[in-house]
């Protein structure tokens, strides 16, 4: 997706007072820093590899335990890339388990 449309996506989101901007991760990949993930919303095509970085200093535990689509990444370390493919369409709420803030939703599209 151009860069374009994306940022045309979040001024959407924002313009709708929603609660985060909804976008195409366009090179499938969330990073987490400063203990967020850099996306609140995103939406992946089923079958596609998401691809989470730990950019941050401290472990993450990013996973998720919505139905059909569970994983458990356990300790993330520093500097590790970890991909995660989801497998049933539907939102997906995702956690890391060491930072209770840092969540996020993956809309996973047919
Ligand atoms: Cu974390």
């Amino acid at each position: 997706m151009p860069r374009l449309a994306l940022v045309a996506l979040s001024i959407a989101g924002v313009a709708l007072g929603a609660l985060s901007a909804v976008a195409l991760v366009a090179d499938h990949t969330v990073h987490q820093q400063g203990r967020k993930f850099s996306f609140q919303s995103a939406i992946i095509k089923k079958g596609t590899p998401l691809t989470f970085v730990n950019d941050d200093t401290v472990p993450h535990n990013v996973a998720s335990t919505t139905k059909g689509n569970e994983f458990d990444l356990g300790s993330q370390p520093p500097g590790a890339s970890t991909d995660v493919t989801f497998t049933e369409a539907g939102e997906v709420q995702v956690i890391c388990a060491i930072h209770p803030r840092m969540r996020m939703m993956v809309s996973v599209r047919d």
